[in-house]
């Protein structure tokens, strides 16, 4: 009783929901979920209801209700399931991999990949594999220089940071090249890499439609949809045939670091569809998410030459005392990781983060009651003036300077379900951007703005030109 009241009070709109759905439609709200929520949080307060469609949340912006709820989440926390991604494993009766798993399943297959995947033990053997990478995109960019004829490389990035993004999951993933910086790009990886993106770009219109609805609906975007995550999971499976198959003729050595799969494999701990499902999702995950971050972080780098300039001294000097060695250099570089946390601030892949409560909760005086759909505002909160000042500032230094930086950097999300990736995530980028501030200038040509654009993930709302100029 007391519950349903206190949840009656709350401001907003969520009386109508396939009304407000279909306002959201007509608003062009499609690929501005972003901009409505931190329009609604102007509007509301720092807490409101909303309902879209079957959906009805609970929506907060707030660095302390995130902690209050995150500090709630108990052991097996559950995030909002995207319903296209169940409907399309229960249509093609694929497994679930850690991605759409819940309760005990969940958690022992996590716990599991965490040792592999985010463990610091783990991701130090990440280094040497993801550097290389990083090296081959210095390599690639001195040949576009020398091809242009120009002392530079002027480019929209896109592409190039996907193939560079692929290639650097698979080489942990898998312990293998697939050689995508290179000249010739094989078609099949070229065609996962695509259907990463159609996939993202075809979820978000049927987010706020139940699963049972969407695979009775024979819609082109349905469609698009299962022809993309079909190629993403066959392409998947014919890596992870291969491993397989080096691993049963002892075609692997096994001298050098073999790779995530090769050892979940060896282990022998988890069922091998269980391992092929995260496996699957982790190559998927790996695409989009590092390389538009990195696109970001250059755009903000070329606009920011001082803050550039301040990064590249820190990346040198780190070099110097570390003789070049990259682990070492890793441990000395904060500027150059606050720079990647200040990007993802402004820039967050994820514009919410979510969980269904388990009990009660108080959020800013509301009760909220267990089941609860809540969702932190990721994208509103990183531009909110109350919690990070002159918030259209790019200044990795804020999060280097005293005071309070409590629930402030939740980019990967928080606790046990945070991203599985983002150790791997974070050193890829890291990586890459050391071996850019070492090799190249970053410009950008003029101050064109770009905006934001919800696919699903938040991506720029407009190519992004960007230069290097060899040092
Ligand atoms: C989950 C962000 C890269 C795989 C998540 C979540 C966020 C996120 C916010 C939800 C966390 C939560 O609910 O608390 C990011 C960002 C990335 C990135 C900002 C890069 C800039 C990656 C990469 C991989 C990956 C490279 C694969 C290697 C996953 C998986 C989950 C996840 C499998 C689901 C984990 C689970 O439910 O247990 N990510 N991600 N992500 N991410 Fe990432
Ligand atoms: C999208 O309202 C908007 O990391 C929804 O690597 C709420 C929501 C739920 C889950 C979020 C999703 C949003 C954005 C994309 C995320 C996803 C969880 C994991 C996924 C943040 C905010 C992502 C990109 C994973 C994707 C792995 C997949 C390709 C197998």
């Amino acid at each position: 009783g007391s519950w349903l009241q206190l949840l009656l009070m709350l401001p907003g709109d969520w009386r109508a929901g396939w009304l407000n759905l279909y306002r959201f439609w007509q608003e062009g709200g499609l690929h501005n979920v972003h901009h409505i929520m931190a329009r609604k949080f102007q509007q509301f307060g720092p807490i409101y209801r909303e309902k879209l469609g079957v959906n009805e949340t609970v929506n907060i912006i707030s660095p302390r209700d995130a902690a209050t709820l995150f500090q709630a989440e108990g052991t097996l926390p559950e995030r909002f399931r995207v319903p296209p991604w169940v409907a399309y494993r229960d249509y093609r009766n694929k497994p679930y991999g850690v991605l759409l798993k819940k309760g005990e399943a969940w958690r022992s297959d996590r716990l599991l990949l965490n040792k592999e995947v985010l463990s610091p033990q783990a991701v130090e053997g990440f280094v040497p594999l993801l550097s290389a990478v990083g090296e081959d995109f210095v390599r690639r960019a001195r040949a576009q220089v020398g091809q242009s004829g120009r002392e530079r490389w002027t480019a929209d990035f896109t592409h190039e940071l996907f193939r560079f993004a692929l290639e650097s999951v698979c080489h942990v993933l898998y312990g293998e090249r697939l050689g995508l910086l290179q000249d010739f790009v094989d078609p099949d990886a070229q065609r996962f890499i695509d259907a990463v993106t159609l996939m993202f770009h075809t979820t978000s219109p049927m987010l706020y439609l139940p699963p049972a609805l969407l695979r009775h609906l024979n819609t082109k975007t349905w469609r698009d949809h299962v022809w993309a995550w079909d190629a993403i999971f066959s392409q998947a499976d014919k890596c992870i045939q291969n491993v397989y198959r080096d691993l049963r003729l002892q075609r692997k050595s096994t001298t050098e670091y073999m790779g995530i799969l090769c050892s979940l494999i060896m282990q022998d701990k988890l069922p091998l569809d269980d391992i092929r499902a995260s496996v699957t999702e982790m190559m998927a995950g790996g695409v989009d998410t590092t390389s538009m971050t990195l696109q970001w972080a250059m755009f903000e780098l070329a606009r920011s030459p001082g803050v550039q300039e301040q990064l590249r001294a820190e990346v040198l000097a780190a070099k110097r005392e570390a003789a070049g060695d990259r682990v070492k250099m890793l441990k000395t570089i904060r500027l150059l990781k606050a720079a990647i946390k200040e990007t993802l601030r402004l820039h967050p892949v994820a514009v919410t983060l979510q969980r269904y409560t388990t009990q009660e909760v108080v959020l800013h005086d509301y009760r909220i009651p267990p089941k609860t759909l809540v969702q932190v505002g990721l994208y509103a909160m990183g531009r909110d003036p109350e919690v990070f000042p002159k918030p259209e500032q790019f200044s990795p230094q804020r999060w280097l300077a005293a005071g309070p930086k409590h629930f402030q950097g939740l980019s990967f999300g928080f606790g046990p379900r945070q991203c599985l990736g983002r150790r791997i995530a974070e050193l890829e980028m890291q990586l890459f951007l050391m071996h850019i501030l070492e090799n190249f200038k970053i410009e950008t040509m003029r101050a064109v703005e770009v905006g934001t654009k919800f696919d699903l993930i938040l991506i720029p709302d407009k190519p992004i030109y960007l230069t290097l100029r060899p040092l």
